[in-house]
């Protein structure tokens, strides 16, 4: 057990505080060797924190307009960069010797412990321009110095895309061209944006994923879920091959996060954000065992959008399964995965 490396996130919010949870216990069942860090901001309930002290090994509160120091003052300077302030926290952490940094939208498939043999700043290039690095994954190495310096040039230069991947790729400017060995293999950061840019490539690749990150506007956790029919529900915008990945986080986040969200409210009502079938509200079935709470604007929603409800053809399918199928040629293609399918929704998409 390495105790001086950590896999770091941070939760801004409660909604990132249950994706950071599905994110550690993703970790924790891949069996990963290392401790479990969150960040987490003002704004996260005591429930939620109570949940992530459960899973993570250190939980700690950054209120960086709480700080006299520099992050205080570079964050006077830019205002705007409030959430990114609070990510480069992260090196600020000097009692770990190496971390990984993973956004609280990734989920983890296979084990990653090998990311540690990387040296600071390792990621993967962003689909977007691949001459930059995407900040979702990234090794790096706790530091004073470093942290000051990065709040300096936060201060001074601010941050070319409004975030923390603007400012990092700033700072870190030779990752592009340095040392291929900080170049992390894409499926360490792999982006629904990449599957239908490049679909044959995801076709070829796809099954050997160890990191999926949700990219985009619509995050796992603004769907429904239905635990009996392994429905994922909702204004679906993305491309319908990320969905065998949703299905993957609400399997879990079901299984494994809402048990402990129901412990910590007790009583207290609290929107899981799993729904019970049409058919099935007011019947006992098995879902009701863990008494989800449905508001009446997810159900609204949920009626309202059967036109978005996508029926997994495989729902129990493990990624290793997947990654099996995959390897036999077995994806897919004609059903769910069909580029027809792909086409038809891009277009819908691009109109
Ligand atoms: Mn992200």
């Amino acid at each position: 057990m390495a105790k001086d490396q950590a896999f770091v996130t941070l939760a801004t919010n409660d909604n990132y505080a249950r994706g950071a949870m599905v994110l550690g216990r993703s970790l924790r069942n891949h069996n990963t060797t290392r401790q479990l860090v969150v960040m987490i901001g003002t704004q996260v309930s005591q429930p939620s924190k109570e949940v992530l002290e459960k899973i993570f090994d250190e939980v700690r509160l950054v209120d960086v307009l709480d700080s006299g120091d520099t992050a205080h003052l570079a964050l006077m300077k830019r205002p705007d960069l409030g959430i990114t302030f609070t990510k480069l926290h992260c090196w600020a952490l000097t009692h770990y010797s190496k971390c990984v940094f993973m956004d609280a939208d990734t989920l983890v498939l296979q084990n990653i412990d090998e990311l540690f043999d990387r040296e600071e700043l390792s990621a993967a290039p962003d689909p977007g321009w691949p001459d930059c690095f995407n900040s979702g994954v990234f090794v790096f190495k706790p530091s004073n110095e470093t942290y000051g310096r990065l709040l300096e040039y936060c201060a001074e230069h601010g941050s070319f895309d409004g975030g923390d991947q603007g400012v990092l790729n700033g700072y870190f400017s030779n990752w592009a061209t340095a040392d291929i060995s900080k170049h992390l293999p894409f499926i360490y950061n792999l982006s629904s944006i990449a599957i239908y840019t490049y679909l044959p490539a995801f076709k070829q690749y796809g099954g050997n994923a160890k990191v999926v990150h949700f990219l985009g506007e619509t995050k796992p956790w603004s769907y429904t879920f239905d635990p009996t029919t392994q429905m994922v529900s909702g204004d679906v915008k993305e491309a319908p091959t990320q969905h065998s990945f949703l299905l993957d986080w609400w399997t879990l986040y079901s299984a494994s996060v809402v048990p402990l969200l129901a412990e910590e409210y007790g009583d207290q009502a609290f929107d899981s954000g799993c729904v019970a079938s049409v058919t099935e509200l007011g019947d006992p079935g098995p879902s009701s065992d863990l008494l989800l709470q449905v508001s009446s604007q997810k159900e609204a929603e949920w009626k309202g959008s059967s036109q978005h409800q996508y029926h997994p053809a495989e729902p129990s399918m493990s990624s290793e399964e997947r990654k099996q199928k995959w390897e036999q040629g077995q994806a897919d293609y004609m059903g769910m995965d069909s580029f027809e399918n792909i086409e038809k929704k891009l277009d819908a998409f691009l109109k």
